[in-house]
């Protein structure tokens, strides 16, 4: 009996030191310790043994669970540390390796000049609005004095929803919400995307987007009318920047003028931006239609305004010297990357 738990503790002692998992581990515990166990089974032959050899072999019996249990707990250990030790090189971080820096984001160039636009009104006094690019035929065309056959919307075509709802032609159906729900003194832009049923090529494009701007007030002129809008051009292009007006005809504001702008590049000498006129073309502008003021229950006996509408893909292409304005919309980050 003896030499039977001589065997039990060299084998167990054996197997336990080499085990590597913490399973196999456990395994030999059960086959070893446990209530079926190797050690048990011969505890529980004791019974046959002589008073004096019975506490000999209990004493030997328990000297050998205490060292393997001890032995165990030792295996077990070294696992775990084993285990933590291949986990950190695993997991291990050179904190000194340069850091990947995240891509940063930049404006496009639309944003870059609207905010340019932007701060020169609100410099001005001029608060920046925006609203609904759905919008009512009433408010993009009917209140701004173009009846359902009026030969202007032939040059507005746009994509109808419903036959009284369709994509805003021009942002100029804002101002009508604004002159509606405020009353003078207004000052506003209204920067936005507009639609238009055009196809696309180098200048044009179904979908654009324009600034608008519109000044509601007593005794407004066509006086203030230059002042801000050339004031507007010195400040965006330069203080030797010039401009003129010429009549033009929109059927919602009375008089009506185109204007242009010295040309940037040749100072007005003539070149082939400005294709030898020394002039370009920038925005359209004019008085506000009495009948548009009457629309918004504005007493054009009493009030008076100007408005103005520009594209801002023109104004963004001029001033990057961008020779195709499909390049605007197609999101190549070796264009965009250039602003
Ligand atoms: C332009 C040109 C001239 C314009 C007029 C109005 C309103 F609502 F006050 F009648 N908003 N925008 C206007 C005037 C727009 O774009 C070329």
């Amino acid at each position: 009996m003896r030499q039977a738990l001589e065997e039990i503790r060299t084998t167990a002692v054996a197997q336990i030191s080499t085990a590597e998992e913490q399973a196999l581990l456990e395994q030999l515990r059960v086959q070893y310790l446990g209530k079926k166990g190797e050690l048990t089974a011969i505890l529980k032959k004791m019974g046959g043994l002589s008073a004096e050899e019975r506490p000999v072999v209990g004493a030997l019996a328990n000297e050998i669970r205490g060292q393997l249990e001890d032995a165990i707990q030792k295996r077990a250990d070294e696992l775990r540390e084993v285990l933590l030790t291949r986990q950190l090189a695993e997991e291990s971080l050179d904190v000194t390796l340069p850091g990947k820096r995240p891509a940063q984001g930049g404006l496009h160039p639309f944003g870059k000049v609207l905010g340019e636009l932007e701060e020169i009104f609100l410099g001005m006094g001029f608060d920046s609005v925006t609203g609904p690019e759905i919008e009512y035929d009433k408010y993009n065309f009917e209140m701004l004095n173009m009846p359902k056959s009026h030969p202007s919307r032939d040059t507005q075509d746009t994509f109808y929803i419903t036959e009284n709802i369709l994509l805003r032609t021009q942002t100029s159906p804002m101002q009508i919400r604004t002159m509606l729900q405020e009353k003078p003194p207004i000052r506003i832009i209204c920067p936005g995307r507009v639609y238009r049923s055009d196809p696309a090529d180098a200048t044009h494009s179904p979908i654009f987007h324009q600034i608008e701007g519109l000044a509601v007030d007593k005794g407004i002129t066509f006086t203030d009318l230059k002042g801000t809008l050339d004031l507007f051009i010195k400040q965006l292009y330069g203080p030797d920047t010039r401009t003129r007006f010429r009549p033009h005809h929109f059927a919602y504001t009375e008089p009506s003028a185109e204007m242009d702008m010295s040309c940037f590049k040749c100072g007005g000498k003539g070149c082939p931006l400005c294709k030898y006129e020394g002039w370009i073309e920038i925005l359209g502008c004019g008085m506000v239609h009495p009948k548009v003021l009457e629309n918004c229950d504005i007493d054009p006996e009493v009030y008076s305004g100007f408005a103005f509408g520009a594209g801002l893909e023109r104004i963004a292409m001029m001033r990057y010297d961008i020779d195709d304005m499909r390049l605007l919309y197609e999101n190549d980050l070796r264009f965009l990357r250039q602003f």
